[in-house]
């Protein structure tokens, strides 16, 4: 995805409500994914909203990004600490309780948990967890709990009700395949908008 315009995404996100946004593009070299850091923060702070990198540490020091967020393969969340220092945020997605258990016992700002859902944006995603780890997560910590994986509006509902603080969504707010299209213009603004409202209390 590392042709299209990151900061043009963002833009339309923000304009749905959204406040915290992840910069996500396995595809991209170090020099476009830093680029794309880069222009989106110079959006997300002019409206004083959060940004934050998947897996690369050394992107997210370097743009000076608000955080970064950690796989079970990428860097420790206490190496990555070290790094960005007690000012970042760190998430960290976990698959399983006890990974879960883990991340309760490092610094991390938020943990994931997911996929909540069949998911078909990740390449080998874990097996669907279900409603059943956001419960169970939610019982034993007050720390912030992110819930990802195949969510949609019809399903954040639940999803919060189920303890989750928020939702991380890609593929409910611009499949893959219409963003690289460009002709289809997704209505991302609308979309989020549409899961803004399906969580209201
Ligand atoms: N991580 P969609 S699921 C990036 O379980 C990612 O940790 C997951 O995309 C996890 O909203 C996932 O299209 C994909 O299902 C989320």
């Amino acid at each position: 995805m590392s042709n299209c315009a990151h900061d043009e995404i963002v833009r339309k996100m923000m304009a749905g409500g959204a406040r915290l946004i992840q910069l996500r593009d396995k595809d991209a070299s170090a020099k476009e994914i830093l680029q794309a850091a880069i222009a989106c923060l110079k959006v997300t702070r002019a409206a004083g909203a959060t940004l934050i990198i998947n897996d690369r540490v050394d992107v997210a020091l370097t743009s000076n990004a608000d955080g970064v967020h950690l796989g079970q393969e990428d860097l420790g969340v206490e190496e990555a600490r070290e790094i960005l220092g007690d000012d970042k945020i760190i998430g960290i997605s976990t698959h399983t309780i006890d990974q879960f258990l883990a991340a309760m016992e490092t610094s991390a700002n938020y943990i994931a948990v997911g996929p909540v859902y069949p998911t078909a944006s990740k390449e080998n995603p874990a097996p669907v967890v279900g409603l059943d780890l956001v419960r169970e997560a939610r019982k034993i910590s007050d720390r912030p709990i992110v819930a990802i994986g195949g969510i949609t509006p019809e399903r954040a509902r639940e999803v919060i009700d189920a303890g989750a603080d928020s939702v991380a969504v890609i593929s409910s707010l611009y499949p893959y395949t219409e963003i690289r299209d460009f002709t289809t213009r997704p209505d991302i603004t609308g979309r989020v908008r549409a899961f803004i409202d399906a969580m209201k209390d």
